[in-house]
């Protein structure tokens, strides 16, 4: 059993035992899942080599948790999880994936409408059972609705964090085939767009013929859709569908222009062609016969009179214009981050130490690390108060004289109420070196409201950073009805950072409000928003390329900057080097408290 497998298991337990209403268990072992997820080694191994003991050595795993892995990992299964399915056989994963839909909805959608399937809520919702539902009602169905018609729409495409590291597979095994000469990622995922229709490969080799034929015999292969000479479709066993096409060398970077696209970028990139009276398709650049270009696509941009347009802006979005003109941006690289913003620990719903965090932090050559716990508001992490933060920043204080090479800083989460208000006082806030805040809850506020609400937030003295600006997830939950521009506005006039939340289901800010947010001249941070050890190098594997989408340069990224820079650059122009508690005397105590 794989570790994602086993921690599957344990999130179901959370929910059985949540659905019950036992206290603190479903806590623990959402976090042990998030523990077993994100753990360097598979747990099948571990247990291999050192049993049930080096299992229990396992942070957040306590005795009878190592009994559960150890059965799973010897037998496939667990007895409790067995007869809690056998009570309730109901479709976990997907039911409760879906927004507004907890274990406990669950339960009475069974027990009430024997609803065990996606499938079976949407035809309860549809012939209008779910409203006399008790704890439901009409609003809540609408609500339904609208989740289960938001989840139709993202038929058919995954999200690039489920696509990339498949297609990296196949592209690294297809590379180590005898006579291969050349292996390129071409398509959506090449151009890394949040979400992917399917993965196009490029391949230059001597024999195309048997390159395709390995290519449909690989182990992840589940269906041939399509097989000639020199390409292929197929399906793989998680359903994405795989492209190959084998070119020429000679037309190879003609090849991976066309099929990295967009589709209008290529659109544009042949108007102009046609204009100088050449001809571009994916076998080159002519004029009559004559190719003049096809090995390269530096060599085809540079025959059109073009700068070479990186990948992740071609949207036809006004890159060819900048391409032109010369006013292409220097787009930011995943090595110029030196610091995170947002990280979760085992203060609240973390799955890791705040020491472990700052030594990954560092091993991954990061300067520093915002320790950013959630406050009291999200009762469900167990979130701090004042107390528990100024407990947590004497910790910090600590760590910072133990540790060498990575300076960290004592920050929150900080949740914006319904109003606008936020669940931590303001001098509790202004001893901080990083205040985020966030909305956690009403999601559904009416687009003015909520644009108010955040806004007053943003106008607190302290509040340095909006953390995920709009709160979707994707594939699961749409942004919350917000007017950007006002965000954005409100951004550039108090001092505001905002945050690109480079968790691979949020990448919020997405990359047309990144953009929005460079031209205003408002500085973002690309943060992980990291609950685990593992998730703190999302920031540079899927972060930096939305910012890019985004048009963003190391510039207008906060976090490019070294930490002392980084601080005298947030809102108040803190100096946390002389000392944090002083630093924003003048902001105390400012804002209301209803
Ligand atoms: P996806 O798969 O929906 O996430 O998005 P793409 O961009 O990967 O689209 P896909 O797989 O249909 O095609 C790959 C590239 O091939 C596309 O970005 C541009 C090029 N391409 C495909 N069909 C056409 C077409 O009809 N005209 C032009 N100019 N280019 C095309
Ligand atoms: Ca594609
Ligand atoms: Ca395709
Ligand atoms: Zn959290």
């Amino acid at each position: 059993m794989r570790n994602v497998e086993l921690a599957r298991c344990f999130r179901d337990l959370a929910a059985y035992l949540e659905m019950e209403d036992v206290p603190f268990k479903p806590r623990a072992y959402e976090k042990a899942a998030l523990a077993i997820e994100s753990y360097d080694r598979p747990l099948a191994e571990v247990y291999r080599d050192g049993g049930a003991k080096a299992l229990r050595a396992i942070p957040g795993i306590g005795a009878s948790m190592a009994d559960k892995l150890e059965e799973l990992i010897k037998t496939g299964k667990c007895a409790l999880r067995e007869q809690y399915h056998a009570r309730m056989p109901v479709e976990l994963a997907t039911l409760t994936a879906i927004e507004g839909i907890g274990p406990k909805a669950v339960k009475v959608l069974y027990e009430k409408l024997a609803v065990r399937t996606v499938e079976d809520l949407e035809a309860a919702v549809r012939a209008g059972k779910v409203r006399s539902l008790p704890h439901f009602g009409e609003r809540s169905e609408q609500k339904m609705l609208k989740a289960l018609a938001f989840l139709r729409t993202t038929g058919g495409r995954q999200p690039l964090a489920v696509t990339l590291p498949i297609v990296e597979q196949i592209a690294a095994a297809l590379a180590r085939l005898p006579g291969v000469e050349r292996v390129a990622v071409a398509g959506s995922v090449r151009r890394r767009k949040e979400t992917i229709g399917d993965a196009d490969l490029l391949v230059v080799a001597r024999k195309g013929d048997a390159v395709v034929q390995a290519f449909v015999t690989l182990p992840q292969v589940e269906r041939v859709l399509g097989q000639g000479r020199t390409k292929s479709s197929v399906k793989l066993a998680g359903g994405l569908q795989v492209d190959l096409r084998v070119v020429p060398a000679e037309s190879f970077g003609a090849a991976l222009c066309y099929f990295t696209g967009s589709k209008s970028h290529n659109v544009a990139l042949r108007q102009l062609a046609i204009k100088q009276r050449l001809k571009l398709n994916e076998y080159g650049l002519f004029r009559g016969a004559r190719r003049l270009a096809g090995r390269t696509e530096e060599e085809i941009y540079a025959r059109l009179g073009l700068a070479y347009v990186p990948p992740e802006l071609r949207e036809d979005q006004g890159e060819i214009e900048a391409a032109r003109s010369g006013a292409l941006p220097q787009l930011i690289e995943p090595g110029a981050l030196r610091g995170d913003l947002q990280t979760q620990t085992d203060w609240t719903d973390g799955a890791d130490s705040m020491e472990a965090m700052a030594r990954e932090a560092k091993r991954l050559g990061l300067e520093y690390i915002a320790i950013t716990d959630h406050t009291q508001g999200l009762t469900m992490t167990g979130g701090s108060d004042e107390t528990k933060l100024r407990k947590q920043m004497a910790e910090i204080d600590g760590l910072n004289a133990r540790l060498g090479g990575i300076r960290v800083l004592r920050g929150a989460e900080v949740n914006i109420d319904k109003d606008g208000m936020l669940d931590i006082d303001d001098e509790t806030l202004a001893a901080l070196d990083v205040v985020g805040i966030a909305v956690h809850s009403h999601f559904d506020l009416p687009r003015a409201e909520m644009t108010r609400r955040i806004v007053r937030a943003m106008r607190n003295p302290n509040a340095d950073i909006l953390f995920h600006p709009t709160g979707r997830k994707i594939q699961k939950r749409e942004a919350y009805d917000v007017d950007m521009d006002a965000i954005i506005a409100t951004a550039r006039e108090t001092g505001t950072v905002l945050e690109l939340d480079a968790y691979p289901d949020r990448l919020d800010l997405k990359d047309e409000h990144v953009r929005k947010a460079v031209q205003a001249g408002v500085p973002i941070v690309i943060d992980s928003d990291a609950h685990s050890v593992k998730h703190l190098a999302f920031p540079r594997q899927y972060g930096v390329d939305q910012a890019r989408r985004g048009w963003a340069t190391a510039a207008d990224v906060l976090n490019t900057r070294p930490g002392d820079a980084f601080l005298a650059a947030l809102k108040g122009g803190r100096q946390a080097a002389a000392g944090s508690r002083n630093r924003r005397a003048r902001n105390r105590a400012r804002t209301p408290r209803s």
